[in-house]
């Protein structure tokens, strides 16, 4: 009889029994943090039968209209981890303030921050999207301040990825390398398909809006120039894939090497993502993997966090690629 493959479930209670202090509670949440992908990846794959494809009408707190399936998945989220006595504190892209918790309800020691729709633009598609969450552990007694939330990359707990693409994957670290999941959807479990993931310390793919090349500083159009030029020796010209998906291309990026941007623009130098719930992440999954997160000058995870929905330019992927688009971006190149 051949043995069974090992599940997220199993995975976890093996993990688990390698830290001996460990209440289970972590594991507890991980296997919720599944639970929610299943949910999330049950509406995407129905979205256009049952008329949930498309906008709601309103705008979020960044000020970009609602895709009806971020508001779901963003319920998603809350169903399960509201009233689960697992987390104190809920923070989403699409939730202004930080959700309040029962003061009378039992909670739990984690902070959980996520993107629940990752590349929302690709909803009605049928293109890739993704899930990004982090976790962060409140020490103190009751629930904890919004000030307590707003933390440094490298304050993270754990942190991690649910991609939908043409399969379901939970990816994520525990800061004890990187494993990815596959979800089987017959039975509905994640099984361990990713052991210890390794990114190429270089790759010979690029992703990036180049429709915003005008925008960005001379520095970083001359960066991505260099990566299209063709020379047989660096094994460029780099292949450029854009999904519109930071997630899918981040899990790209992370199996076959290379790097992805959303760089600072001379009229906006924060850039488009979210460093609580995007970035840091991001950053904690690929550093774990052997690769690198920067905001071209600085690594994101020793970024200063101030507020919960602050952005930050990001460069990530294989170690080589991401030194280099440093060195144009700091000038040395
Ligand atoms: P979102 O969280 O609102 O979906 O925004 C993040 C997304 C990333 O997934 C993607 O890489 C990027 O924004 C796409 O932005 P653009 O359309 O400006 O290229
Ligand atoms: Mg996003």
């Amino acid at each position: 009889m051949k043995p069974l493959p090992s599940t997220l479930t199993r995975h976890i209670i093996r993990s688990q029994a390698a830290h001996p202090g460990a209440t289970g509670e972590f594991s507890l949440l991980m296997a919720q943090i599944g639970l929610v992908g299943k949910m999330i990846a049950n509406d995407l794959r129905r979205a256009g039968l049952v008329n949930i494809l498309g906008t709601t009408g309103g705008t979020n707190v960044q000020g970009e209209a609602v895709k009806k399936l971020d508001e779901i998945a963003n319920e998603s989220f809350l169903k399960v981890f509201q009233y689960s006595g697992l987390v104190c504190a809920l923070v989403s892209e699409e939730m202004e303030k930080p959700v309040h918790l029962p003061e009378n309800w039992p909670t739990g020691k984690y902070m959980l921050l996520f993107d629940p729709l990752d590349g929302s633009s690709n909803t009605d598609v049928n293109m890739p999207l993704g899930t990004i969450f982090s976790i962060l552990r409140h020490d103190g007694k009751g629930l904890p301040t919004e000030a307590e939330m707003i933390r440094k990359g490298t304050k993270q707990e754990a942190a991690g990825y649910i991609m939908y693409g043409s399969s379901t994957m939970l990816v994520f670290t525990a800061g004890h390398g990187v494993h990815g999941f596959t979800l089987d959807p017959e039975i509905g479990e994640y099984y361990l398909s990713h052991e210890n993931i390794q990114i190429p310390s270089r790759g010979r793919v690029y992703a990036v809006n180049e429709g915003n090349a005008k925008k960005w500083p001379e520095c970083t159009r001359k960066f991505v120039e260099y990566l299209k030029a063709s020379d047989k020796q660096t094994g460029r010209p780099y292949a450029g894939r854009y999904s519109g998906c930071l997630v899918a291309d981040v899990h790209r990026m992370l199996l076959g090497g290379g790097l992805y941007l959303y760089p600072a623009e001379v009229d906006k130098p924060e850039g488009k993502l979210r460093l609580l719930y995007e970035a840091n992440p991001l950053a904690m999954v690929v550093e774990q993997a052997g690769g690198k997160a920067s905001t071209g000058t600085m690594r994101i995870l020793d970024v200063e966090a101030k507020s919960l929905h602050q952005r930050v330019p990001l460069v990530i992927g294989s170690r080589d690629d991401v030194t280099l688009a440093e060195d144009f971006m700091l000038g040395v190149r």
